[in-house]
């Protein structure tokens, strides 16, 4: 017979589920014993199914990447568990990926015992207690998190989770952190209900009538409308109110950022993609009112930019970019509110005051051929170059490979996030992701993740080597088998940084780094990618040379996959750096 006990952690672990957490990714140390027993207890008495389940996560780095992902995947917020001080650290950039791809994640770091006499239960009685007790925990993550806290009695955890995930599920979303000493997750409590529902997250900010009003007369009486938008489709219930107000007065739309389906790439309005794109883009030229929606970085100005003529609006549900030191749009007005909602109201404004309809249809069929002549000239380069698979190529190849899939591509291609967004074309809200983030590997963690809670999607990454590195393959592939969570990853394998070549070449063009071709950039001698991923979870591995092969061993990944094995290709692309 075992005991019994009724502790902080078990009620911690219940506001979790009380809140409709249905994962903890947790990496787990001396910090956690009365979680583990609160599991083990829950489990024993066959209550464990009314707990969150548990993913046994080797690195931290994939613990939140999946949660990530999950969150943004299901539109449940997800936890996470890390050891401390040093799981805390190891986090590393997942952190900062959740905070800029607005991820409602909890993460719970355990922090060192407070006593040291055998004074309460968890009391110090490891070495490494002594080793984890730190000036600031809380401080290694507080400039990335909307909001950190302290456990300091079981007696109100309840609430501090519950107002922990109200505040990581409020738009903008992100992350939220909380500790716990030993003693205190070891506290017995008496059982104590929270009613979860007073703990909603905000709803969704409107524009004012008269914002609305404006917005929609500069829109119907402008020559030149342009809308451009990063990471509205992190809502796919946005992309078509976007689609009717595109559709009502013909506006060409450009999506600022590759990662999203913000606008149907197939759609006749749909003028193309930005990213680190350094040639002026002619349709922000010429915009007389430029619509900016849901984007962080609508254009680069250092390189393209708006006429200094043209009337800017922004609608963002954080138009300031508080989260980031230095950012301006030299807009007329600027409004905080949901996209789904401000572009509904935009477009009955519109319908309301009228516009002017041949003004409308003249532009709709000069933007429609506009967009047709870009297609056109895009698939024109899908074709290998002298036996050599090119990215366009290959993402062509996904595409079609994909065409009969209800598919999920989490993309990290890096310098080839545009080419992706390109050739993928993908049309279909919600059905494209990136991290959000710069802090490369989020895919690997971000698929098992995405794969958990969509089991009937086909989960694609399409990934850097250098990106597939970052992700601690060993780790994803493990929690891969063990969780049954069989994904594609597609390596864009240039063997090295492209991206710190190209970086380099923008500042320094001309420079001896440029002439020798000696950027540090370079995978010699490479590594058998694919192979970590067989190693670790028993994945199909393959690595591609031959453009006419590429089709048919995409297509036995991909058979792997629905046999319920993860699969690796390695694709060989031109090298980052130095010649084949
Ligand atoms: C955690 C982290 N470390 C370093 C970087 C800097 N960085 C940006 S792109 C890049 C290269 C990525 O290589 P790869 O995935 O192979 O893509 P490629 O540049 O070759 O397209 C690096 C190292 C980063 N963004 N994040
Ligand atoms: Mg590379």
């Amino acid at each position: 017979m075992t005991e019994r006990f009724y502790t902080t952690s078990t009620a911690f672990l219940e506001a979790l589920a009380e809140a409709g957490v249905p994962y903890i990714f947790a990496n787990l140390g001396s910090d956690h014993p009365g979680l583990i027993e609160a599991l083990a207890q829950a489990r024993a008495d066959g209550r464990d199914k009314d707990l969150p389940k548990l993913i046994v996560c080797p690195h931290e780095m994939v613990a939140l990447s999946a949660a990530h992902a999950a969150a943004l995947v299901s539109g449940k917020p997800q936890a996470v568990i890390v050891h401390v001080d040093c799981g805390t650290q190891n986090l590393g950039g997942a952190m900062s990926n959740a905070m800029r791809g607005r991820a409602p994640v909890l993460v719970f770091a355990g922090a060192a015992p407070y006593t040291m006499h055998d004074e309460l239960p968890g009391s110090r009685n490891e070495y490494i207690h002594w080793i984890q007790d730190v000036h600031d925990q809380r401080g290694i993550v507080r400039g990335y998190v909307k909001y950190d806290n302290e456990i300091r009695t079981g007696r109100n955890v309840k609430q501090l989770v519950h107002r922990a995930l109200q505040i990581a599920a409020s738009e903008p979303a992100g992350p939220v952190y909380l500790v716990g000493p030993r003693e205190v997750m070891e506290q017995p409590l008496d059982p104590a209900a929270v009613d979860p529902s007073g703990y909603r997250p905000v709803e969704p900010a409107a524009l004012t009538a008269e914002v609305a009003n404006e917005i929609a007369r500069a829109l119907a009486t402008a020559r030149k409308p342009l809308i451009i938008t990063g990471h509205l489709g992190r809502d796919p219930e946005a992309v078509p109110k976007l689609v009717e107000l595109a559709d009502l007065l013909a506006i060409p739309v450009i999506e600022s950022g590759p990662v999203r389906v913000n606008f149907p790439a197939d759609h006749p309005m749909h003028r193309g993609w930005q990213f680190t794109t350094s040639e002026q883009n002619p349709l922000l030229a010429e915009a007389d009112v430029v619509l900016i929606v849901d984007s962080d970085i609508p254009y680069i100005p250092s390189n393209n930019k708006p006429s200094p003529d043209a009337a800017i609006y922004v609608v963002d549900i954080d138009p300031l970019k508080y989260g980031m030191s230095l950012w301006h749009v030299p807009a007329r007005r600027s409004a905080a509110a949901n996209s789904k909602v401000a572009l509904a109201q935009i477009a009955a404004a519109v319908q309301e005051n009228g516009f002017d309809p041949d003004l409308v249809e003249a532009r709709r069929t000069e933007v429609t051929a506009a967009h047709d002549a870009q297609r056109t000239a895009l698939d024109a380069l899908e074709r290998p170059a002298d036996g050599v698979i090119t990215p366009r190529y290959l993402t062509a190849c996904v595409r079609d490979l994909l065409a009969d899939e209800d598919a999920l591509v989490l993309t990290e291609a890096i310098t080839n996030f545009q080419v992706v967004a390109e050739h993928l074309q993908a049309s279909k809200p919600g059905s494209l992701m990136g991290s959000g983030g710069s802090s490369l590997g989020w895919s690997g963690g971000g698929a098992v993740g995405a794969k958990l809670v969509s089991p009937e999607r086909t989960v694609v990454s399409l990934v850097g080597d250098g990106t597939f590195l970052f992700s601690v393959p060993s780790a994803v592939h493990w929690v891969a088998r063990r969780y049954g969570t069989p994904t594609l990853t597609v390596i864009y394998d240039n063997r090295g940084w492209r991206a710190v070549k190209q970086s380099t070449l923008g500042v320094h063009p001309a420079g001896a780094a440029a002439a020798a071709d000696d950027f540090n950039a370079s995978f010699e001698p490479e590594a058998d990618l694919p192979a970590i991923a067989a190693a670790a979870g028993g994945a199909f591995a393959a690595t591609v040379d031959d453009p006419a092969e590429l089709p048919s061993v995409l297509k036995d990944a991909l058979a792997a996959v629905h046999g319920g094995r993860s699969a690796v290709v390695a694709v060989h692309l031109p090298r980052a750096q130095g010649s084949e």
